[in-house]
Order: structure tokens, then sequence, then C-alpha cells
């Protein structure tokens, strides 16, 4: 049977996964402080030419206000009586290939047009995480965690856009840039989140073409493509659910969909409730089908979805009439 081979393998599967992640010891993982590869990243050093301001330099400054890091006393900190709009960045050199992950500490009245973290020129396209300010004092972690900044030339840009109107105000601190794992190429270990995705019975179900690949050795994951095998017309012709396997490169688990077939809705006149009146209308509409002159309005009362209004949509309607 096909659904007893899904069950088996997904149930392996499963088992794989745990067993992957049984043998991480969470204690271990906290002890180890990741070198932060940001220079001045917490604006405390006095030397503040790694960090270079573009656009509004005016709206920008290093200040001994509004600080972040413990025992510090300073932030970036910005405000504008007028529109502006700056980038903060710095760029960092001699990186090893790998995968990196950009965090920033940021506190403001919010209201900017763009305000966000960003890294670019590492080899890769320009990622970037939007910010959101909700008041003063009250600071907000921003990062790039779960998208991976994977470096393959050596060096990385890092910084903070903020496009501002008349009087937006906030202030920047703990910028760190921390390495966090080898690159794909290395072989990272992948696990693959599995999906879940409903249909309407003797519809096919719409697959995703990209999974989340979690990397074994820090979690940290990203979307990447998936191939699914053949769903044949028969496995959604019943209501209940199946599982569907795809592959993933760079993974030796397979991606599982489970997939729910499910009946359309026998609420036909769209009331929130399955009465007598909706069994109205699948009396009135008995014996459309595929192909008769009014069945662009029948279709509507083929609960079961197999291009005909009969006695099995009436049954399943009664069924849904019941259990409400
Ligand atoms: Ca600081
Ligand atoms: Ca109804
Ligand atoms: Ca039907």
């Amino acid at each position: 049977m096909r659904i007893g081979y899904y069950l088996k393998t997904s149930i392996l599967a499963a088992s794989i996964w745990l067993a992957s992640l049984s043998g991480v010891n969470p204690a271990k993982a906290i002890a180890i402080v990741p070198v932060n590869l940001a220079a001045n990243g917490a604006f405390e050093e006095a030397n503040t030419s790694p960090w270079v301001i573009t656009g509004t330099t005016s709206a920008i400054s290093i200040q001994a206000k509004d600080n972040h890091t413990e025992g510090g006393t300073h932030s970036a900190a910005y405000w504008s009586a007028s529109a502006f709009h700056f980038t903060i960045s710095q760029t960092i050199e001699g990186l090893p290939d790998g995968r990196y992950r950009l965090s920033a500490w940021t506190q403001g009245g919010g209201g900017e047009n763009v305000s966000r973290l960003f890294a670019k020129d590492y080899g890769g396209e320009q990622l970037s995480a939007d910010i959101t300010h909700t008041g003063y004092a009250q600071w907000k972690q921003s990062q790039l965690t779960h998208i991976n900044i994977e470096v393959t030339n050596g060096t990385c840009t890092i910084g903070i856009e903020i496009q501002g109107n008349d009087g937006n105000w906030g202030s920047l601190d703990d910028v760190t840039f921390t390495r966090i794992g080898d690159t794909e190429s290395t072989s990272v270990p992948l696990d693959i989140n599995p999906i879940q995705i409903s249909t309407i019975i003797h519809v096919a179900p719409q697959l995703p073409t990209v999974v989340k690949a979690v990397y074994r050795d820090d979690y940290s994951y990203k979307t990447t493509p998936v191939t699914w095998e053949t769903v044949t017309e028969n496995t959604y012709a019943q209501t209940g659910q199946f599982q569907v396997m795809g592959v993933v490169q760079g993974s030796d688990i397979p991606a599982i969909a489970t997939a729910s077939v499910t009946l359309k809705s026998a609420d036909l006149n769209g009331d929130q409730a399955v009465n007598v009146a909706d069994l109205a209308l699948v009396v009135y509409y008995l014996q459309a089908a595929v192909g008769t002159a009014n069945w662009e309005v029948a279709a509507m009362a083929d609960i079961n979805n197999d291009g005909h209004v009969d006695i099995a949509d009436l049954q399943r309607l009664v069924e849904q009439m019941v259990r409400a």
C-alpha cells in the first residue's frame, strides 16, 4: 500500500531527525561565545573610523547617550528636523569562507520609511532585515539569522540604513557579526522541516517548490529547492491524509509533505451553518453533472467534487449536518 509505504518511510526519517537532535548538549552550545568580527560594534571606542556614514551625515553621530552595551556609555544616535536618509556601515575583510550572522540592537520612536539591517558584497545578493521601533528605550534586536550570509569572497559590508521623516529619532548599538559555520560546500548536513498542505478532493495538492532546510550544526536555516515525487490522481480521490516525499540536495533525509484531502464545504449558501437550507440546494441540483446546462451554478452542490450531484453528495451533506 502506498500510504503504508509513506508512513514507514516518514517514521524512519523522523527517527533519524530525532536522533540527530538528541546528540546535542544545550549547555555546551551556550558556553561558546562567538567572536564579534565587527569593529567598534558597541560604539564605545574613540576610533570611530571603521564605521562609514553616507547620505545625510548630519543626522547620525556617535554620542554618549542611549547606550545599550553593558558597562558602556555610547551609541550611534540619529535625529533630524527634516527628512533624512543615511547608511552607517563597515567592510570587514580577511573572512574565511563560511556562514555568518549579523545582529544589532536599536531603539527609537518609529515612523521611518526605511529602517533596516543589511549585509552585502560578500559574494551573494544583499540581504536585509527590517527594523521596527516602538518607543524610547524599547530596545529591539534585529538579526540576519535564519538567512545565512554565506561569505565566498573574503569580505562583507554590514550596516544599517534609515530613511526617515521630519523628527524621526533612534539609536543603534551592539552590532555583532559572527561566524556560525562552514559553507554548504563542506557538507554541513541539512534537516528538512516537514510540510503540511491541504487540498479539496479531486484537486491536485499544490506542493511548494522550496522547503526550509535546517543546518544540523547550528540550526540556522535557508530555503532550498525540492523535487517531489509524482502524485497520482487516485491519491487525492478520497478524503483523508497522504504523504509525499521529496528530494533536497545536500540532505540525506527526504522532505515530507503531509497532505489533507477534504470535501468541499457543505455550507452551500454561506450562512456559516450546515442545515436543511443547504440540503434543499443539493436536492434542487440533483442529477446535474459536468456538461449539463446548469453545471456552472450546480457545481457548488457537488460536495465530493466528482463531477455530478447525486446521492453521494446528499450523504456527505447529511454527515456534516449530524457533526455540526
Ligand atoms: Ca554602546
Ligand atoms: Ca448553510
Ligand atoms: Ca458529487
